[in-house]
């Protein structure tokens, strides 16, 4: 059995994405919490003894130390047969998708917009134009699919669903209203056996936050 450790901080999409990954192939894994907020992904201390690009999450397999969310989840379908769909390509193509586009996005309003003291408003205009359409996008995929690749859940999903499995409080999407398709979506999500929320998955000390 391999030794999992996942470096994360508890507001990390990118971290939900592996914890619930492990999570619903049923993997163990110790949390190595972060303090991103004190700065310390930044340092050059830890981008030699961690991870070079800077960034979290980083997750060591038997002390080997991997990072890119879409990477990892593909190794890990393969490494246990699961949610890895019936075509790797098109499963790539939305997990691509989803880095650069809806988490990408997501993730920086999301965290300009509750976890940023002075944010330019301008850009929370902006970014939130962004978002709402990857969302559009994503409620057009799923208004006639259970999943993203059809009826079987895959690592597209579990992608693409963590930073709208934030509260709403946090993201300021209230799906159910905006997106039903997305919303009813993370409901089925939300049902596979094993699933946990991303701050069950995810605990340890939080970031301050300035809501608006
Ligand atoms: N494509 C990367 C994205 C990772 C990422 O952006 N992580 C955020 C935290 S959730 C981060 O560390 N950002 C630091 C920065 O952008 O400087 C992945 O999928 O692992």
């Amino acid at each position: 059995m391999i030794a999992y450790r996942l470096h994360y901080f508890p507001e990390s999409g990118n971290s939900y994405k592996l914890a619930l990954m492990l999570r619903l192939c049923g993997q163990p894994f110790e949390g190595i919490w972060t303090d991103f907020g004190g700065g310390v992904t930044r340092t050059p201390e830890w981008r030699r003894a961690v991870n070079e690009m800077g960034e979290i999450p980083v997750l060591e397999e038997d002390g080997v130390k991997t990072t890119q969310t879409a990477l990892i989840l593909r190794r890990l379908a393969a490494r246990y047969g699961q949610y890895g769909g019936s075509d790797p390509e098109e499963v790539l193509r939305w997990l691509i998708w989803d880095n650069q586009k809806l988490s990408g996005q997501m993730a920086t309003y999301r965290f300009l917009r509750t976890y940023t003291k002075d944010a330019d408003p301008a850009v929370l205009t902006f970014l939130r134009w962004r978002v709402d359409d990857c969302l559009r996008i994503a409620e057009a995929r799923l208004a006639d699919r259970a999943f993203v690749m059809g009826d079987e859940p895959t690592i597209a999903d579990i992608s693409m669903c963590a930073y709208l499995s934030f509260p709403e409080d946090e993201t300021g999407y209230r799906l159910a209203d905006s997106h039903p398709a997305v919303q009813a979506w993370l409901g089925r999500i939300a049902a596979l056996p094993g699933w946990k929320s991303p701050y069950d998955l995810l605990p340890g000390e939080r970031l301050p936050r300035y809501d608006r």
